[in-house]
């Protein structure tokens, strides 16, 4: 029988040996263990991943290639940022990672342009690396704890995923775009839609839409909950990689003509019109021309999922000639060094300025509420992916998600504007070669052929750790019985920037788990921090797809850092349930989701004989108020109940790497 592009990638990576009956894909409970080939960090997630790295005692990374970027929090408005930088840096050489400088770009672009080749696995502790799926890569993000275990060679687990097929048919029409497809699906399966699942896209349309293109789709799989996505390697991949001096990088991907599918979904493109997300969830879409008339404050032009060369050089077509309405700002910001150096040679970023744009720095800036945020109450409409309540750094602000297109349009009109109004004829090429300038990476002295400034050996690195890193706090693991508070009581969607907020002042604490804790559930409750180290033990209560959005461990440590032992939920975004079991943390779920109904803030609950839940993952807990019963489960492989058993994954990875 026939392969689809996710079993021939699965098959290619999958480590066998050492699993035992549920440790590997068809076991009793269904996780694939691959192996590793590349990962890649940023600097929010990356320092509590390298700290993590470092207590693991490897003198060396484990992969083909690891990449350290620096491009969340590049403004260092604060020293702990600089400090950061610098550690991330000193980390980098030491171990023999490749570092990408602060203004180089956005991890997912840069990784694209840059690293990523066909066929080859990736791990990112960023939610967003699926955009590799663009050049035919099987690329999952995960919490730093994770990467920082493939860094040290360890395979990485996931649930054996259901596959997708996402049929593209025909061709899109002018103006209308990719990010257009990918709200389609975020329209049809909505943010839980993809939990458990790789899209895989396939079709005539395929072949119409290039790579930046598909990383725009394969980006907002993240948005569905998607394990990940994933694209053909074809002739418009070889011809990229080619563009990019990297032809020798092809491979081709692609699934058998008989290979099956565990569900398809069909999306005629020539049917599509352009798209928008409304305030606050990225599946909330309706056609532009729905909303179309009201006035916009801001657009913002960006991020990893539209800042590629062809974003801008659309956008600039469309602004040529005309200015950014009165009351409206215009901020674009490339997403690599790339993109900008060659918007800069080619004309295209005098057309943006000429037409009013304001222009960053090469980084995710705004898209993590790091400036420009909103005026209150106001409406931005951004390329991004996300457009959670408060990310933008203005809670009160009514966030939209479009294309370029569709921003460049309304910052000349002022108003939400469909892009097909303004002239239906504009088109833009791929380059035939993109600019290659490496020099912004540091390459670690022994690896790497590309000549460029180096640090000298390994042995000689010593590693500058500002004031603001802080050590790794010891976590023991759960006893056999618990009575926790009810410290939240949520109901669904709540994202892991409701659990731990972003923004330049909080991602300084990144290092900093003391620190950074006192900021937990600060966007829903401030009194969060206080109350939870009052009651000493608490448990957390939670509807559907909780801790969906970051890949952020945050989320996790932090709760954990103040006393929560356990979270009680519907269910859970993959990346945060993964979080949660690393940092000793016990997951569970209702058996009965209406008993949720029945559980108030504050309230105690009991749980006894754990360790024996466990292992028969069957639990009982008894609300201490009302005297009702709750039952329920974790449905964790064995391998997650001995992470839960060591009291976290770091302590089990320690004694597996010493033992
Ligand atoms: C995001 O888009 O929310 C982030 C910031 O890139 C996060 C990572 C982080 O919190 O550092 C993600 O998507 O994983
Ligand atoms: Fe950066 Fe935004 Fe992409 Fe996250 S979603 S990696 S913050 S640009």
């Amino acid at each position: 029988m026939g392969r689809n592009i996710v079993q021939k990638l699965i098959d290619s990576h999958r480590v066998t040996e050492g699993a035992t009956a549920t440790g590997d894909v068809g076991g009793v409970t269904g996780e694939v263990r691959i192996k590793i080939d590349q990962t890649l960090t940023q600097d929010t997630t990356g320092t509590m991943a390298y700290l993590q790295f470092e207590a693991l005692g490897i003198d060396r990374v484990r992969t083909e290639l690891s990449v350290s970027y620096v491009d969340h929090n590049t403004l260092q408005v604060t020293f702990e940022n600089a400090d950061d930088h610098a550690f991330l840096q000193d980390i980098a050489s030491k171990y023999g990672i490749v570092f990408s400088r602060p203004g180089n770009g956005i991890c997912h672009q840069v990784h694209l342009e840059r690293f990523g080749v066909p066929g080859k696995s990736l791990l990112g502790s960023d939610s967003h690396t699926p955009t590799g799926g663009a050049l035919g890569m099987l690329a999952i993000g995960a919490g730093g704890l994770d990467v920082a275990l493939a860094m040290a060679g360890l395979p990485f687990s996931i649930p054996r995923p259901k596959v997708l097929k996402v049929e593209l048919k025909g061709r899109l029409q002018p103006m209308v775009s990719a990010k257009d497809i990918v709200l389609e699906v975020l329209r049809r399966l909505t943010v839980k839609g993809g939990v458990g699942k790789i899209l895989e896209y396939a079709g005539e349309g395929v072949a119409s839409l290039s790579i930046p293109q598909r990383g725009t789709i394969t980006n907002m799989g993240a948005e569905l909950g998607a394990t990940t996505s994933v694209f053909p390697s074809d002739e418009v991949t070889k011809r990229f990689l080619e563009a990019q001096g990297r032809g020798a990088d092809f491979m081709p991907v692609f699934a058998d003509p008989d290979a099956r599918y565990d569900e398809e979904l069909v999306i005629d493109l020539g049917a599509l019109e352009p798209l928008i997300a409304l305030p606050h969830m990225p599946d909330n879409v309706v056609p532009v021309r729905e909303v179309a008339g009201m006035p916009v404050d801001q657009c913002f032009i960006g991020s990893c999922t539209n800042s590629s060369y062809y974003d801008l050089a659309m956008s600039a077509a469309i602004l040529k000639g005309n200015h950014v309405a009165p009351k409206t700002s215009l901020v674009v910001s490339p997403g690599s060094r790339q993109v900008l150096l060659m918007v800069t040679k080619d004309g295209i970023l005098a057309d943006l300025v000429e037409s009013g744009a304001r222009i960053l720095e090469s980084a995710c800036g705004p898209c993590i509420g790091i400036g420009q945020a909103p005026t209150t109450n106001g409406v931005s409409l951004r390329t991004n992916n996300r457009n959670f309540e408060g990310r933008s750094g203005t809670k009160s602000a009514k966030v939209f998600l479009v294309s370029a297109e569709t921003a460049a349009a309304s910052a000349i009109a002022g108003v939400i504007t469909d892009p097909r109004t303004v002239g239906r004829s504009i088109s833009v090429a791929m380059p035939e070669r993109f600019l290659n300038d490496d020099s912004m990476f540091v390459f670690p002295a022994t690896a790497g052929a590309v000549a460029a400034p180096s640090f000298g050996t390994a042995a000689e690195a010593r590693i500058r750790r500002g004031p603001n890193i802080a050590p790794l706090p010891q976590f023991e693991a759960i006893g056999d019985s618990l009575r926790a508070q009810v410290l939240m009581r949520m109901g669904d969607n709540i994202t892991t920037d409701h659990i731990l907020p972003a923004g330049s002042r909080i991602m300084s604490l990144r290092s900093n788990l003391p620190a950074i804790s006192e900021y937990c559930f600060s966007v829903l409750d401030t009194s969060f921090p206080a109350r939870a180290r009052a009651a000493r033990t608490g448990i957390l209560v939670a509807g559907q797809n909780y801790g969906q959005g970051s890949s952020r461990e945050h989320a996790a440590l932090s709760p954990r850092f103040l006393g929560v032992r356990a979270v009680l939920a519907v269910s859970y975004a993959r990346i945060h349930r993964q979080n949660l079991v690393n940092a000793g943390i016990l997951p569970l779920l209702f058996d009965h989701a209406e008993d949720l109904g029945a559980i108030e803030q504050s309230d105690s609950l009991m749980l006894e004989h754990i360790h024996e839940g466990l292992r028969k993952d069957h639990f009982e807990i008894k609300n201490e108020r009302t005297g009702a019963r709750i039952v329920a489960h974790h449905s964790l492989p064995e391998r997650q109940v001995d992470l839960i058993f060591e009291g976290g994954a770091l302590n089990a990875a320690r004694r597996e790497l010493t033992s």
